[in-house]
C-alpha cells in the first residue's frame, strides 16, 4: 500500500527576503546550473508529480511544459470543480493534469498513486500562493531551499522565513535545517561545495524539514 502522500516544497529564494519571482517570471537569469538541479531532482524515481499554480505553469517557456517525465499538476480556481479526470494529453502523458484547488490536487493523485500502486515524489513548485496553501497543510513535510545570497528586486516572495531567527518559530511550526548528508540522501545525489556562484550570483543547496 503506498505511504501517505507527502509533500516537498521546492523554491529557490533571496536570502534577505525570500523573494522568488519578479514580473511574473523569476527574479534572476542565467542559473542553469540551479535549474538543472531543479530538475534532476524533481523527476528522480519514478512517478514523481510536480503541483503548481496557473501562473507558475504560464511561468514555463511554452518548450519546456509540461516538465517532462513529471506529472505537472496546475491549479487555478477556474478549472472545473470536483475530482480532476485524466490529464490533458492523455493517461499517460505529463499532463497537465488541471484541479480547481491543492485539495483536489491532492485527491487526485492519492487516487492516483493507490490505483497505479505507485509511491512517486509530490513537489509542490509554485507559485507563492501555492506555497502558502501547501505550508498550511500537514503533508507539507520539507523544503528543497536553494538560497541566493545576492539580492534581486522581487514582487513575490515564499510565505515564511526559513533561516535566521525566524526559522524557529515560524508559523508556529518548527522547521529545522538537515545536514548536508541527509539531504544528499534524500535528494539521492552528492551534494556539491556549500556555496555555487553561477554569473557572479551566489546560492546555497539546502533542506528544511518540519517537526513533528
Ligand atoms: N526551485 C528551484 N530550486 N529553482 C527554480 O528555478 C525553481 N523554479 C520554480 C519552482 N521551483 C524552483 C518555478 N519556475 C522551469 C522554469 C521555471 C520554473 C520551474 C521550471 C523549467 O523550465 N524547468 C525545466 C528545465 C529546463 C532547463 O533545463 O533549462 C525542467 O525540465 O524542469
Amino acid at each position: 500500500m503506498p505511504a501517505a502522500l507527502e509533500l516537498t516544497l521546492v523554491v529557490a529564494a533571496t536570502a534577505r527576503d525570500m523573494g522568488i519571482g519578479a514580473a511574473g517570471g523569476l527574479p534572476w537569469t542565467g542559473l542553469r546550473k540551479e535549474m538543472a538541479y531543479f530538475a534532476r531532482v524533481t523527476k528522480r524515481g519514478d512517478g514523481n508529480a510536480v503541483i503548481m499554480g496557473r501562473k507558475t505553469w504560464d511561468s514555463i517557456p511554452p518548450k519546456f511544459r509540461p516538465l517532462k517525465g513529471r506529472l505537472n499538476v496546475v491549479i487555478s480556481r477556474s478549472f472545473a470543480p470536483g475530482l480532476p479526470k485524466d490529464p490533458v494529453g492523455g493517461p499517460d502523458s505529463d499532463g497537465p493534469v488541471e484541479a480547481s484547488s491543492l485539495e483536489m490536487a491532492l485527491a487526485y493523485l492519492k487516487t492516483r498513486q493507490t490505483q497505479t500502486n505507485s509511491e512517486g515524489r509530490v513537489f509542490v513548485i509554485g507559485g507563492a500562493q501555492i506555497y502558502a496553501a501547501a505550508l498550511g497543510l500537514a503533508e507539507a513535510r520539507r523544503v528543497l531551499l536553494t538560497r541566493v545570497m545576492s539580492d534581486f528586486s522581487c514582487d513575490t516572495f515564499f510565505p515564511i522565513v526559513l533561516g535566521g531567527e525566524a526559522a524557529a518559530s515560524e508559523a508556529s511550526q518548527k522547521w529545522v535545517q538537515r545536514t548536508r548528508a541527509e539531504h544528499a540522501a534524500w535528494i539521492g545525489e552528492e551534494l556539491a561545495e556549500a556555496t555555487q556562484t553561477e554569473n557572479g550570483t551566489e546560492y546555497e543547496f539546502q533542506m528544511w524539514e518540519k517537526l513533528e
